[in-house]
């Protein structure tokens, strides 16, 4: 009788500043009802972070903080592997060897290399190219089937598909070769508050225009009413049309559970003003039990501390396998 093998899954978040709502709802708060269908593996991506400036303490201080979101937003380090990305080598080590494979022209052409160079203009470095390589080991040492990540990451995975294809034909089957997972209901790409035809993203420089799992209500109910809409008045979702309200739509959707088609009913013939005190109230009150979770896990560090140990090892246990395979195939001499 043939075994059900559940499928391996890796993800990742870079620790490079403070969470955002867009990240908690296109990517953290989906890791969590994956768990029991598949071998989940979930990183704090700290070696992705440092390709762009950090502070020491803060990027420390994040590293935490992610940590105990994962945890706090349902994450079971029972259930999955949760660990920190520089606490297992093998990531850097992978990184080397599929540098080889790896032809500058494919990184330079990259939207995400792009962006940041011009955005980093004083820090172009190479880590900031060789960022897919890095997360193409990432997902490859665990021979991850499925990668769930939102549309901005298509690219990489794309060369990560091609990275395995093309080591697996030069040196024999190695890697699994990962296809992407987009969720049903979290094709959701929350937009800025600011400019609605931007995405938020906890980098832009206008603190108004994302809201940070760890505003309080206030803050919260503030970046709301001032949320860019237009100047007509009717509550509709029409992402073209009306970017503004509809972003507001989704994110009182994606944080009440209730259909868009509830949700615009809920709201005919009310007022913007109305309707964005509703949707900050039902943010910041989702937020509410996460953040104090939260709290409860970060003043446990010996808790967290041992979490990331566990999940270190667990890791470094699965990654060695794959890695000893690439040794072996590239021609390391390893003694036996
Ligand atoms: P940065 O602004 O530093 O580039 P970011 O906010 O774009 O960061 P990442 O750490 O690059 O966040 O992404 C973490 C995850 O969150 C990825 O899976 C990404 O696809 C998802 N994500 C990021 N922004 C949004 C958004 N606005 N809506 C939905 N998902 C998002
Ligand atoms: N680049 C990713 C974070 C990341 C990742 C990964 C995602 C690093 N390594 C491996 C999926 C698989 C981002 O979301 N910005």
């Amino acid at each position: 009788m043939e075994e059900q093998v559940k499928k391996s899954l890796f993800s990742a978040v870079q620790p490079s500043g403070s969470v955002t709502i867009g990240n908690y709802i296109g990517a953290i708060r989906n890791f969590s009802k994956l768990q029991d269908e598949y071998n989940c593996i979930y990183a704090v991506a700290d070696l992705h972070a440092i390709t762009v400036p950090q502070e020491a303490a803060a990027l420390r201080k994040n590293t935490l903080e992610l940590m105990a979101l994962f945890l706090a937003s349902g994450i079971d380090p029972n259930k999955c592997v949760l660990f920190v990305q520089s606490q297992v080598p093998a990531h850097c080590e992978l990184t080397w060897v599929l540098n080889t494979i790896t032809y500058p022209g494919e990184l330079s052409r990259m939207t995400q290399f792009k962006d940041k160079s011009a955005k980093h203009a004083e820090n172009v470095n190479m880590g900031l190219m060789d960022y897919p390589v890095l997360m193409a080991s990432d997902i490859l040492l665990y021979q991850a089937a499925l990668v769930p990540v939102g549309a901005d990451q298509k690219q990489h995975l794309e060369l990560t598909r091609d990275l395995a294809i093309r080591f697996n034909n030069r040196y024999g089957q190695t890697f699994t070769v990962p296809d992407g997972y987009i969720l049903k209901d979290s094709g959701a790409k929350i937009m800025s508050l600011a400019d609605p035809s931007k995405k938020m993203s906890k980098s832009d420089d206008n603190a108004n225009a994302f809201v940070t799992m760890s505003d309080d209500k206030d803050t919260v109910i503030r970046k709301f009413k001032r949320a860019i809409t237009d100047s007509d008045s009717e509550i509709r979702y029409a992402p073209e049309e009306k970017p503004g309200v509809s972003n507001l739509l989704t994110i009182y959707h994606a944080f009440t559970g209730k259909s868009i088609a509830d949700c615009e009913k809920e709201f005919a013939g009310k007022g913007y003003g109305d309707f964005k005190m509703a949707v900050g109230e039902a943010v910041a009150d989702a937020l509410a039990p996460i953040q104090a979770e939260k709290a409860r896990l970060l003043a446990d560090k010996a808790y967290l501390n041992g979490v990331m140990k566990q999940g270190a090892e667990s890791a470094f246990r699965i990654a060695r396998k794959t890695l000893s395979k690439v040794y072996r195939k590239v021609g390391f001499y390893s003694g036996d």
